[in-house]
């Protein structure tokens, strides 16, 4: 629906954007590279590089501008989209109303595809300038062992690494090699940020990165383990996978933008205030800085994510594509609600300051804003690094306290059913994008005749198929849903007995 009127996005065009399109706020020109951001997708250019861009625009200090790496074959569709329009693109907030926002965000201001000049990459992060290095690297991009809690240090791309610093290709070796020339050159070290769902990102980040560096460096560990700082943090902004329709909406506002992103109006970044070196103001534009994100994370990651898996997970054997069709399901709502209050709430610690319920509240309606179109493909996707990182830590927090797991086993279930069929219960074809995608298909298939050999897949459920609590509501919906009982019938008979239970207890 490209309309004749429109213009190409790019810094010639920013004195002239459309009256409903909101400039950067500051001259692009002047800014200067502060971060250097490992993985740039939507997520990252909907929250900190917005953050950026209005702490840039509020303050005029520009010294943050970002250059992004990417570190995969795959960002390169995403270089050549934005370096034809000056890396600038626009951030359309839809509102639940219907109603769209529109900024050009100006603080990505460079990007990098590392395997083209590793050299470059680790000079840019070594360089005085950077003062910070974020990352996006998804839950998986860790290389945590799920049963040890350990670094894969057999990881072929690792043992790689250590044998070629100078050229890495995984994210570890960039950070270690960056590291070590600023150590080497007497220039104080950047902080690592990660802004991953993962609880205790922070730490979790210095951990794996002091593992890869103890391998071939102990004098840089310890210099790293002295002074660089992992500031663990909360970030929530949902963020889509962006689509053609999305193009036209930036289109029909008058802009040609290869790659906007789309996103909800809420954001939430809440950030542990450890920084070994200066850092943006982010508190004027938003952003909380805090001692302990830990009670916020647990939070964040236990009822929201988990809660997009429940309903990615259930709602996709149902039929239903994206998270408000899916919450509009018979029951699902519900399902989702009493996930949240009777499962998650209970494993919760006091967060100053929130409300859980009026939390689990807001989230109920942010699921339900039909202008989000996320897509239940998007949730699914890596559910193998996403599961125990959301849902699990729930699931042994209420086996060991005695709580409740039902919807957490039927959400498991249907997970079985998904990976071994492919297909939802009305024969619409599903696909596992999971980098353990055979593993997962194999462990579900042997699970049609005895649904614990899924739960058997060690890396990602650990122990779970010893708690015969578990398995024995787990393999009863496995059962009901092998025997095509729909999904939604399953629901509703949860629900009316989750419904007794609660008038037992009355
Ligand atoms: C989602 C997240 O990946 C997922 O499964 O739950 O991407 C979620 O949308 C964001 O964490 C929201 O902040």
């Amino acid at each position: 629906m490209q309309t004749l009127k429109c213009v190409p996005l790019g810094r010639a065009q920013l004195q002239q954007l459309p009256t409903h399109v909101s400039a950067p706020g500051y001259d692009i020109d002047e800014v200067s590279t502060g971060i250097v951001h490992i993985g740039v997708g939507g997520f990252h250019r909907s929250h900190e590089a917005m953050y950026v861009n209005h702490y840039m625009a509020k303050t005029g200090d520009l010294r943050w501008g970002i250059c992004g790496v990417g570190l995969r074959e795959n960002d390169r569709l995403m270089k050549s989209a934005l370096e034809g329009q000056d890396y600038l693109y626009t951030l359309v907030e839809k509102h639940a109303n219907g109603k769209v926002k529109a900024n050009v965000i100006g603080a990505l201001r460079d990007f990098l595809i590392a395997q083209d000049n590793p050299a470059l990459v680790i000079d840019r992060m070594a360089d005085e300038k950077t003062k910070i290095v974020s990352l996006t690297i998804t839950e998986g991009g860790y290389n945590i062992d799920p049963s040890s809690g350990n670094f894969v240090v057999d990881n072929p791309d690792i043992v790689k690494d250590i044998a070629r610093p100078k050229s890495p290709t995984t994210v570890f070796g960039f950070l270690a090699a960056a590291l070590k020339k600023r150590r080497e050159a007497g220039i104080k070290p950047f902080t690592v940020m990660s802004c991953d769902n993962i609880q205790h990102n922070g730490d979790m980040a210095k951990k794996m990165l002091l593992s890869f560096i103890r391998l071939s460096d102990v004098v840089l560990a310890e210099w790293v383990e002295q002074h660089v700082d992992f500031p663990n943090s909360m970030v929530d902004r949902i963020t889509p996978a962006t689509t053609d329709a999305d193009r036209d909406i930036v289109a029909e506002l008058g802009l040609t933008d290869n790659w906007p992103v789309v996103c909800e109006p809420f954001h939430q970044w809440i950030i542990e205030d450890k920084f070994s070196n200066v850092r943006p103001d982010w508190a004027s534009v938003g952003a909380q800085f805090v001692t302990d994100v830990a009670p916020y994370e647990k939070l964040k990651l236990r009822m929201l994510n988990a809660g997009h898996s429940v309903l990615g997970l259930v709602g996709a054997l149902a039929g239903f594509d994206s998270i408000h069709s899916a919450m509009d399901g018979r029951g699902m709502r519900e399902l989702l609600s009493v996930f949240m209050t009777k499962e998650v709430v209970p494993q919760l610690d006091a967060v100053k300051g929130i409300d859980v319920l009026a939390y689990r509240d807001e989230l109920l309606s942010r699921f339900s804003n039909p202008f989000i179109k996320d897509s239940l493909a998007r949730i699914c996707s890596q559910s193998s690094a996403k599961i125990p990182v959301f849902l699990l830590p729930t699931v042994f927090d209420n086996l060991n306290n005695e709580g409740a797991v039902s919807v957490a086993a039927l959400t498991l279930a249907c997970w079985c059913y998904y990976s071994d069929k492919q297909m939802s219960q009305s024969k619409k074809a599903l696909q596992i994008d999971d980098v353990l995608a055979d593993e997962l298909h194999q462990a579900a298939s042997d699970g049609a005749a005895d649904p614990t050999m899924f739960l058997a897949l060690k890396t990602v459920f650990g122990d779970l198929a010893a708690h015969k609590s578990f398995t024995e509501e787990y393999v009863k919906f496995t059962q009901d849903l092998y025997s095509e009982v729909p999904v939604l019938d399953i629901v509703e008979r949860l629900l009316n007995a989750e419904t007794q239970r609660t008038l037992v207890m009355v």
